[in-house]
C-alpha cells in the first residue's frame, strides 16, 4: 500500500531536493524536515515544510506523529571528524529510529552507502553480493554500518520494517570512471525509495542502490526483489567521464574514501 504521509529528513539536501518533485504522490502528504531553509510548498503542492534538526528527539517524535514511514536522508554526505559524524550521522538515525517507534510509524527507509563496506575489494568479474559484511572505509562509513545495526535493532526489537540503501553515487549523472559502475540516477533513486516505501513487510533489509549500470559492481537482487525496476544505466555516458585516478583508491568500491589522502585532510 503506498504511504499517505511520508516524513523525509535531510530534505533541503542534495538527493532530498532532488526527491521533492519525484516522491510526489496522489494523495501522499510529503513531510520534509531541515534545518536549513527549502522552498515554500507551491500552489497544489502536498508538503508541509518542519524547520527542526534530526537530532532532536522531541522534535522528530512530534514529526513523526501520524507519519506512514520515514526516509532518513540527513547526514554529512562525506569524511568529517569523528565528533561531527558521532554528533550528526549516528545520533540522527537513533534519533529517526526512536522517534518512529514512540510515534508508531512503522517503517524506516535508512540512506546507508556503499562506504558502509568501502574496504572490499572491487570484483574482478560478476558483482558484490547483497548483505556483504562491513567494511567502512571512513568514520562516515562508520556511521553507516552504525545506522544499519540500530535499524537490524529497531526492527528485532520493536517490529520496525527499516530498508537500509547501500547508495552508490547518486547524482545528476556520472562524472567519473568509478560512478560508470556506482551511478545511482536521481529517477531510479525515487524509484529505489518507492519500492522500499511500498512493499509489503519487508522486515530488515540491506539492499544496494545502483541503476541499471552495464559495468555496476553491485547485485540488484535484493533490491529488485522489493520490486524495484531501475532504468538508467551509466554506459550512457561513458565518453563523457573522466578516467579513474591511478592510486590506492581504486582497488576498493569505496574508491577515494579509500584512499590514504583523507588521513591528511581529517586528522584521526
Ligand atoms: C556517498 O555516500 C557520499 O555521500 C557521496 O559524497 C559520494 O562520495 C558517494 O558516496 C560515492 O561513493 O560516490
Amino acid at each position: 500500500m503506498m504511504p499517505e504521509t511520508v516524513l523525509v529528513t535531510g530534505a533541503a539536501g542534495k538527493i532530498g531536493t532532488a526527491m521533492r518533485n519525484r516522491m510526489a504522490r496522489s494523495g501522499r502528504l510529503l513531510r520534509l524536515l531541515d534545518i536549513a531553509p527549502m522552498a515554500e510548498p507551491a500552489d497544489g503542492e502536498a508538503i508541509e515544510i518542519v524547520c527542526a534538526s534530526a537530532v532532536d528527539l522531541d522534535a522528530m517524535t512530534r514529526a513523526c506523529d501520524g507519519a506512514d514511514a520515514v526516509v532518513h536522508l540527513a547526514s554529512h554526505a562525506a569524511e568529517r571528524s569523528w565528533d561531527e559524524i558521532v554528533g550528526l550521522n549516528i545520533q540522527s538515525t537513533y534519533v529517526v529510529l526512536e522517534a518512529a517507534r514512540r510515534a508508531g510509524t512503522p517503517r524506516v527507509v535508512f540512506a546507508s552507502s556503499n562506504h558502509a563496506v568501502g574496504f572490499c575489494a572491487k570484483p574482478s568479474s560478476g558483482v558484490v553480493g547483497d548483505y556483504v559484511f562491513p567494511r567502512p572505509d571512513t568514520y562516515y562509513g562508520v556511521a553507516k554500518v552504525t545506522g544499519e545495526a540500530l535499524g537490524s535493532l529497531y526492527h528485532d526489537r520493536y517490529g520496525l520494517d527499516v530498508i537500509c540503501l547501500r547508495i552508490g553515487s547518486c547524482r545528476e549523472r556520472p562524472v567519473d570512471e568509478r560512478m560508470l559502475a556506482t551511478w545511482l540516477s536521481y529517477d531510479d533513486c525515487a524509484r529505489l525509495i518507492e519500492a522500499s516505501l511500498s512493499a509489503p513487510d519487508p522486515g530488515f533489509r540491506v539492499v544496494w542502490g545502483i541503476s541499471d549500470n552495464t559495468r555496476g559492481w553491485w547485485s540488484l537482487d535484493e533490491a529488485r526483489a522489493l520490486g524495484y525496476e531501475p532504468r538508467d544505466d551509466a554506459e550512457a555516458y561513458a565518453d563523457q567521464v573522466r578516467p579513474a585516478p591511478d592510486d590506492l583508491g581504486e582497488r576498493y568500491v569505496g574508491g577515494e574514501f579509500c584512499s590514504s589522502e583523507l588521513d591528511a585532510e581529517i586528522p584521526r
